[in-house]
């Protein structure tokens, strides 16, 4: 037990993931969980990531970088709102509190793919390495998701599918910095 618990901590700190937990990653109390990106369709070199990040009981940290063998530059985002405008601003981290959860998820934080090398397919699976101050780096792969009828992040044209309305972070009153 306790040499098992010693062996997935270490392989966790190598930035080894197993299959079977791909979509879930924990190092020092600090947990990954159920990573996704959005697809991009046409010629975008952006795209967005989301995800869920725990702390355990009496675990804080604070998530200071994210990267991605896809892209060639990641960035943490937020969305705020400018009067009537949501914008989005780069957030140098993000804290979490000692057994919460920090939701990264379409109109609020997210993680922003620039400079993507190839495009986001839905079905494959995206490599994303999250780092944190004290957990250090945790590898994850996130799945790729439909457009869906918002679309890509920070594109201006966007397929909008009629079955859905229009919500509070549409991404066409979206506004890059
Ligand atoms: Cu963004």
């Amino acid at each position: 037990m306790r040499v098992s618990l010693i062996a997935s901590v270490l392989l966790v700190s190598l930035g080894f993931v197993s299959p079977t937990r791909a979509h879930e990653a924990t190092s020092k109390g600090v947990t990954v969980a159920h990573p996704w990106a959005r697809a991009t369709p046409g010629g975008s070199t952006v795209g967005v990531a989301f995800m869920e990040v725990k702390m355990a009981d009496g675990v804080q940290d604070r998530l200071i970088s994210a990267a991605s063998p896809v892209a060639g530059r990641v960035e943490i985002h937020t969305h705020i709102m400018d009067g009537d405008v949501m914008k989005m601003r780069k957030v140098d981290s993000i804290d979490v509190a000692s057994g919460q959860s920090h939701v990264l998820k379409p109109g609020g934080d997210h993680i922003m793919l620039f400079d993507l090398k190839q495009p986001l397919k839905e079905g494959d699976l995206v490599k994303l390495t999250l780092t944190f101050e004290k957990a250090g780096a945790i590898d994850i792969e996130g799945t790729v998701e439909p457009v869906g009828a918002k679309g890509p992040h920070g594109m201006d044209a966007q397929p909008v599918n009629s079955d859905e309305k229009p919500s509070s972070d549409d991404h066409n009153a979206h506004q890059h910095h």
